[in-house]
């Protein structure tokens, strides 16, 4: 029923246009699987690219979480969030059409041998912050009041000037004012980003996004993987990790090569202490985003 979606009539797409835009959603075009089923390129009659999101069952949890997200993430306009541009739900087809980013996601520059070394220090350091922008945002600035619940490297999508734009609001959740915390039986995140809380007691918050967020930071910064919390009861070692990183001189892959052999050890050093801030395992101790990003800018004014 198109009034679910409130004022996003505007929002419905023709199946039509979908398929002539994505070749009948051919192989050809497909882009990967996501969070929610597979996602394939188009490009419309007027030349604009877009990303079409296909659900994939016909669950009824599938169609609720599709209408939550159309009319979540329909509303949101941040320059690091991926823009919802419409949505089709003809013939048993369950569409979301997004922008288009044409660098794909952080997952593949980060953990990709040759693509990686791309992302000199000044670039991590721009994506760091972009993502603690959209999260504040998300959090806090935005009507809405959101929790993401499923933030990793996969969800970050990179622009043609590497700009970060968070993705996937489908797991996300509305919450009131006075109701900020919230707790699921069915628990939406990924392994390994989740905060110990919700990976075993389905407890999520803001701190929950903060924890994973953390996980974000320390992996931009290493480019390893595996700070997170493990269900199976394995405390990661955070501080060895990072110091054998460190003592292996891997950080001074950091170096930034629009700038020379310049290396931003004090730059470094602030976004491992702020990605270790936010894995604290007690979510009263982790930082809002808002100090965060504050943390993040004050720096960079200071060094300027
Ligand atoms: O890393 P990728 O190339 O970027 O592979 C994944 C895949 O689809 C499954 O999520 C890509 N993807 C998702 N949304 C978009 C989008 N809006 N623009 C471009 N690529 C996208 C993602």
């Amino acid at each position: 029923d198109v009034q679910e979606f409130g004022n996003a009539e505007s929002l419905l797409l023709d199946l039509a246009t979908l398929k002539h835009a994505t070749n009948n959603f051919s192989e050809a075009n497909k882009l990967g699987e996501g969070g929610f089923g597979s996602v394939y390129k188009g490009v419309l009659v007027d030349g604009q690219e877009i990303a079409v999101k296909r659900l994939s069952g016909t669950s009824a949890q599938g169609l609720i979480e599709l209408k939550n997200e159309v009319v979540l993430v329909a509303k949101l306009q941040h320059r690091n969030l991926v823009r919802l541009l419409g949505c089709c739900l003809e013939d048993n087809e369950k569409l979301l059409v997004y922008e288009y980013l044409p660098n794909g996601s952080l997952d593949k520059f980060l953990f990709d041998p040759i693509r990686r070394v791309q992302l000199e220090w000044s670039r991590r350091y721009k994506i760091i912050e972009g993502i603690a922008r959209g999260l504040l945002y998300l959090h806090e600035d935005s009507r809405l009041r959101i929790i993401h619940r499923d933030l990793k490297e996969s969800n970050i999508l990179l622009d043609e000037d590497m700009n970060p734009k968070i993705s996937d609001f489908g797991f996300a959740k509305l919450f009131d004012v006075d109701e900020t915390q919230g707790s699921t039986s069915r628990i939406a995140g990924t392994q390994g980003y989740m905060a110990p809380e919700y990976a075993l007691h389905g407890a999520f918050s803001t701190k929950s996004d903060v924890y994973s967020y953390g996980v974000l930071v320390l992996e931009i910064v290493t480019g390893r993987k595996n700070f997170g919390f493990q269900a199976s009861g394995n405390a990661p070692d955070l501080l060895g990790y990072i110091w054998q990183y460190w003592n292996e001189g891997r950080a001074l892959e950091l170096k930034d090569q629009s700038l020379g052999d310049v290396f931003h050890a004090e730059e470094v050093l602030r976004c491992i202490h702020i990605g270790l801030l936010c894995v604290q395992e007690e979510a009263v101790q982790r930082p809002s985003m808002a100090t965060v990003v504050l943390a993040l800018s004050s720096y960079s004014v200071s060094l300027a």
